[in-house]
């Protein structure tokens, strides 16, 4: 995405005036944020979501910027930086909308610019620290606590004044507003896990125990709160084709622009505390029983985006749009949906779940959006255990089918064999024991099959047992395609 000298200029508080008519723009000025919220993994979902609510609510209230702390360097931050932090995003739907997003108002780097982040941690005005760092960036073991064991987390433990992961800066971070006297900021986890700010809670607990910091310890049981979130949109990796189309249809060249959908949504456990931003007056849906939707958005919403993925990787399809068009795939993970998740999930009122599923299909059929399963295909091995397994489990313990779950499994299993015969890493943190067993593996599930199911972070040692699961994956492992009819 190399800047072409000819084109349009460049998106910056300069040019926000020469925008085409139509495209929204930032109603506020800028100059007058002050940043209230630190968010860690300041990607592409980050931007597409929180961050828009974020500019929503600046007109009504500047104290809600955005310091966005990078993690894992992307690129985007630096694209982002030298045009003032300002950034496009492409709703791309039935209508096609263009927004200028300013409520990012600093980027910092957590390798370089550490006591930035922590001036910032340790500032008042911060009521928030938001994070979406993946499943994979808060470092759980097969059944969701913190892995001590994980070098990148020793290495925290080693230096916990120069963190790297996630939870040694937010434990870190509160020791300082604790040694201060200063009350918590709240973390919200907002990654797609259930129950994230409990599994956040338990992990940062874990990790201050670990630091051998009692007094932490005590002050972080009694006085944080970790509300659990749903987040929800969907938004395919940029490409350079959106660069292009973003300079002809806006006038405007950015070089950090984010794809997504129309649809948003966000729901928070009510329990952001005083002084917190108001993020009910931008659509933000506040809850006591988050858990619900949060159950039913990763088992229908992610649930179907996983096994469309690995079933249609497999059947040479490229896109989410393309495995919806593939009516055998689409109508099995249809039914899947409507006849095997539903009856795992919480009721809750408010939630009709046929509805849910009937707005998901038509937004996985979006048109105007190009959603790649290979994206989804990424980190597998931290994705299905809350997407798939979750339901497959209570499946299994209401005595139902268990065979449309097995689809995704066994896909993904074929998948792994052949990404690795072809010598193609994988996009996931356990890519070399994956790997391994993909290239040793000879096709005759009997022999194959025991070696994924090993995979402790993945399969728990309970459902492996479980003769009911061993007899669905051997037929899925042998045959996923035969698991569609
Ligand atoms: C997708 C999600 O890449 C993936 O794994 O399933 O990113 C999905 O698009 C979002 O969760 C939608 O909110």
């Amino acid at each position: 995405m190399s800047p072409n000298p000819a084109s349009a200029p460049r998106l910056s508080t300069q040019t926000l005036s020469q925008a085409k008519p139509g495209v929204v723009l930032p109603k506020y000025d800028r100059s007058k944020v002050t940043v209230g919220i630190v968010h860690f993994g300041p990607g592409a979902f980050h931007r597409g979501h929180q961050a828009c609510y974020y500019d929503s609510l600046l007109p009504k209230d500047p104290r809600w910027g955005v310091c966005g702390a990078e993690l894992m360097p992307n690129g985007l931050m630096e694209n982002a930086a030298v045009q003032d932090n300002l950034y496009m995003v492409a709703e791309l739907d039935a209508q096609i909308r263009y927004r200028v997003v300013g409520s990012h108002i600093e980027y910092l780097k957590a390798h370089g610019q550490a006591d930035k982040i922590f001036a910032r941690l340790n500032d008042p005005r911060v009521k928030l620290v938001t994070s979406t760092v993946t499943e994979k960036g808060y470092y759980l073991d097969g059944k969701g606590e913190l892995d001590l064991d994980n070098p990148a987390i020793k290495a925290d433990l080693e230096h916990p004044t120069t963190p790297g992961t996630l939870i040694g800066w937010i434990t870190e971070g509160l020791a300082r507003r604790k040694a201060a006297g200063m009350v918590p900021f709240v973390p919200v986890s907002c990654d797609n896990m259930v129950m994230n700010g409990h599994k956040l809670h338990g992990a940062v607990l874990k990790f201050a125990a670990a630091r051998g910091d009692k007094d932490l310890l005590a002050w972080i049981t009694d006085k944080v709160t970790f509300p659990s979130t749903m987040v929800d949109s969907i938004t395919p990796a940029a490409t350079p084709e959106l660069v292009e189309r973003i300079e002809r249809e806006t006038g405007l060249r950015c070089e950090a622009p984010v794809q997504r959908e129309a649809f948003l949504q966000w729901v928070v456990e009510d329990a952001l505390g005083e002084g917190a931003p108001d993020l009910a007056s931008v659509g933000v849906q506040l809850t006591k029983d988050v858990a619900a939707y949060e159950f039913a958005k990763l088992r229908l919403l992610n649930g179907a985006h996983s096994t469309l993925a690995y079933a249609g990787l497999m059947r040479g399809r490229d896109s989410v749009g393309e495995a919806m068009a593939d009516a055998k795939l689409s109508h099995a993970v249809e039914l899947m949906m409507r006849e095997d998740i539903v009856p795992t999930l919480h009721k809750t009122p408010g939630l009709n779940f046929n509805a849910y599923i009937s707005d998901l299909l038509d937004r996985f059929r979006n048109p105007a959006l190009t959603h790649k399963l290979i994206q989804i295909a990424s980190d597998g091995s931290q994705k299905l255990p809350y997407r798939i397994l979750g339901s497959l489990q209570d499946a299994l313990k209401g005595g139902r089918p268990i065979r449309r779950f097995t689809i995704s499994l066994g896909a993904w299993m074929r998948f792994i064999e052949r990404q690795a015969k072809a010598g193609i890493a994988l996009q996931d943190p356990l890519n070399d024991k994956l790997s391994a067993i993909g290239r040793e593996c000879t096709g005759d599930a009997a022999a194959d099959l025991p070696k994924f199911l090993a995979v402790r972070e993945v399969f728990p040692a309970d459902l492996v047992e479980n003769p009911t699961f061993k007899a669905a994956m051997l037929a899925a492992y042998a045959n996923f395609e035969a698991q569609l009819d």
